[in-house]
Parts: structure tokens; C-alpha cells; sequence
């Protein structure tokens, strides 16, 4: 047994010490050292020896294993160095090459709308709130003034996660959680912008949408306060030549109530295809707030007034860029996104 041994570390180190590649030298390990490998076997034959002998023989064939394990570490080294210096030697690195180039972002063209639309009105001295997108029915419905039979109040019209909260129809919420907040002090100056939630689907209506509503509650308050705003606004918005039209209209939280059309940028009020030869577009819906809305938000409606007003974000994308398809902003497109 012991010559069994000693056969296999001089057969063993020589094999190692000739190996030419990784590879061959790994199948070495494996014939030697390996759990099936000679060593292994020999080791198996230790039972028929006598007990005396067996420690000298089990530490010598310890012994023989360090050995080989040295020999196969020592040219696992080598080989894998030589391995290096080759590909070192063949590999050529063109230093010269340009980089390629990190491809930019740019922001989404409602981001852009969104920024315009707060920076006209912060330089009005208007202040950007938020609130939750998930409402308490009172919030959304009950502070402004809107019907327990109003359609948008059905499940058809609207997501709900309980009989009490849902996702907001609208931003107006904000505006009735602030205006309860800082009451009595005045003004309340703000713009609510964000997403919304109605159930609508098709080629010009999204589940999801953004808005951006606006509110000035304070002493002497008039509907002049508001048309002078908003002509403010869209002269900013869409060109200082626009003008602005105002229809009656109706919304339970506003009274009176006014829907707001701009005069046409792209033909300046002669009649096109952007405004259906009307030579205006509707952009807004505005009126005084109700003075139900004040009184439920903490304000004494013989004392102060206010007006509001509210926009769809991705219409006005949609015609200041021209942009034919309300999808378009929503599936993520980077041949289109990037245009912007
Ligand atoms: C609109 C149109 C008219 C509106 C009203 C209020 C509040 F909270 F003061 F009652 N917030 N927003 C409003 C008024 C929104 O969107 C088309």
C-alpha cells in the first residue's frame, strides 16, 4: 500500500508539473484527487490493514495529498498567468475608438405642459398644493356642494375602494382640504395639479388623466378678478395676441358658472381645422365658488368670495403641440416622447 502511495506521487507530480492547459490540468485533479480518484481509491483498501499500520499509512497518504494539492495550485497559477499574458499579447485595444454615446432623456410632454402651467400661475403668486389621489367621499363630492344623485357620484362614472373612498374625479378636493385647513385666514391662493380618475376609455378619454384646478378665495373677490386672470394666463400660455371668450355654463361648486374658450392659435380666429372653423377652443371651466362650498369650508360667504376654475393637462398638450392621439402620451413611445 504504501508503494500504491508513493507511485502516485511521483506519477502524480509529474503529470501535474507537464499539464499544458487549465483544462488538462483539471482532469488531473479530478484523476488524482477527485472523490473517485486513485487516491481516493487506494485509501479504500486501508480496512485490510493491520490497525497498528493504519495511522502511518493514513498520514502519509495526507502527506501525498498536501503535495499534489501544492503542485496542482502552483500550476493552476502559472497556466492561468501564461493564459493572461497570451491574451494580452493577441488582444489589441483601439484606443482611438470614440465612446458611444449616452443617450439622453428628455422630460414628458405633459411634465412640460404641467411646468409651464405652475410657472404662470407661481408668477402670479399662486401656491402648488397636493392632496391624496385616494378620497374620502366627502372630500371629493360632499364639501363641493355636489348631489347625491349626480352622475359622477355613480359606480359607473367613478372607481371606488369602499362606499366611502375612492379615486378622485377631480382635484377640487385639494382645494376643499386646504380652503378647511387655513381657515379664517385669507387669501387661499393655490393651484391643485395632478392625476385623476374617471371611468372612461377610448381614443380621447383615459382612466387616468391630469388636471390642474386653481382657487383665490379673499375679501372682494370678483368675476373681473377672474376674467383677468385667466386672460393672464392664456396670453401666457398660447401667444399675447389671444383673446378670451367666456359661455355660461354649469358646475354644482361654482355659481355663476363659465366654460372659457381662447381664441384660435393656429388661425388667429379666421376658422381652421384646430378649432373646427369656430375660431375658438375651449381650454377651461371656471366660475365664483358656491357659497354653500364656502360655508362648508369654514368661510362666512357674506364676507368673502372667490373664484376657481379647473383644466384638462393633456388637452392642452394635445393642442399646443398638436398632438392628434390622447394615447400617444400614455404608451411611452421614445420615437415619440423624444420629440419634445
Ligand atoms: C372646474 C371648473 C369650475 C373648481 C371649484 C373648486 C372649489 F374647490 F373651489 F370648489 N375647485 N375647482 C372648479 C370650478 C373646477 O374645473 C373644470
Amino acid at each position: 500500500m504504501r508503494e500504491e502511495l508513493l507511485k502516485i506521487q511521483e506519477q502524480g507530480s509529474v503529470e501535474l508539473n507537464n499539464a499544458q492547459s487549465l483544462e488538462e490540468l483539471n482532469q488531473l485533479r479530478i484523476k488524482y484527487l477527485g472523490k473517485k480518484g486513485l487516491l481516493t481509491q487506494v485509501l479504500r483498501g486501508m480496512g485490510s490493514l493491520e490497525a497498528s499500520e493504519r495511522p502511518i499509512v493514513g498520514q502519509l497518504a495526507n502527506e501525498i495529498r498536501d503535495s499534489l494539492e501544492q503542485c496542482l495550485a502552483a500550476k493552476n497559477k502559472y497556466l492561468q498567468e501564461k493564459a493572461l499574458l497570451l491574451r494580452l499579447e493577441e488582444e489589441v485595444i483601439d484606443v482611438t475608438l470614440p465612446g458611444r454615446p449616452i443617450k439622453f432623456g428628455n422630460k414628458h410632454p405633459l411634465t412640460l405642459i404641467l411646468e409651464e402651467i405652475k410657472g404662470i400661475f407661481t408668477g402670479m403668486g399662486f401656491t402648488v398644493a397636493d392632496g391624496p389621489e385616494v378620497e374620502l367621499d366627502y372630500y371629493n363630492f360632499e364639501a363641493l356642494n355636489i348631489p347625491k344623485d349626480h352622475p359622477a357620484r355613480d359606480m359607473q362614472d367613478s372607481f371606488y375602494i369602499t362606499d366611502e373612498i375612492l379615486l378622485r374625479t377631480h382635484t377640487s378636493p385639494v382645494q376643499a382640504r386646504v380652503m378647511q385647513a387655513m381657515t379664517p385666514e385669507l387669501p387661499v391662493k393655490i393651484i391643485a395639479p395632478g392625476k385623476v380618475f374617471r371611468r372612461d376609455d377610448d381614443a380621447t378619454h383615459s382612466p387616468m388623466f391630469h388636471q390642474v384646478e386653481g382657487l383665490l378665495v379673499d375679501n372682494k373677490i370678483t368675476f373681473a378678478d377672474l376674467k383677468g386672470t385667466l386672460l393672464s394666463f392664456v396670453r401666457q400660455m398660447f401667444g399675447s395676441d389671444r383673446q378670451i371668450r367666456l359661455r355660461p355654463s354649469y358646475f354644482p361648486f361654482t355659481e355663476p358658472s363659465a366654460e372659457v374658450d381662447v381664441s384660435c392659435f393656429n388661425c388667429g380666429g379666421q376658422g381652421c381645422r384646430v378649432c373646427k372653423d369656430t375660431g375658438w377652443i375651449e381650454i377651461l371651466g371656471s366660475g365664483m365658488v358656491h357659497p354653500n362650498v364656502l360655508q362648508m369650508s369654514g368661510y362666512n360667504p357674506e364676507q368673502v368670495t372667490g373664484f376657481a376654475f379647473g383644466m384638462g393637462v393633456e388637452r392642452i398638450a394635445m393642442l399646443k403641440y398638436g398632438i392628434d392621439d390622447l394615447r400617444l402620451l400614455f404608451e411611452n413611445d421614445v420615437r415619440f416622447l423624444s420629440q419634445f
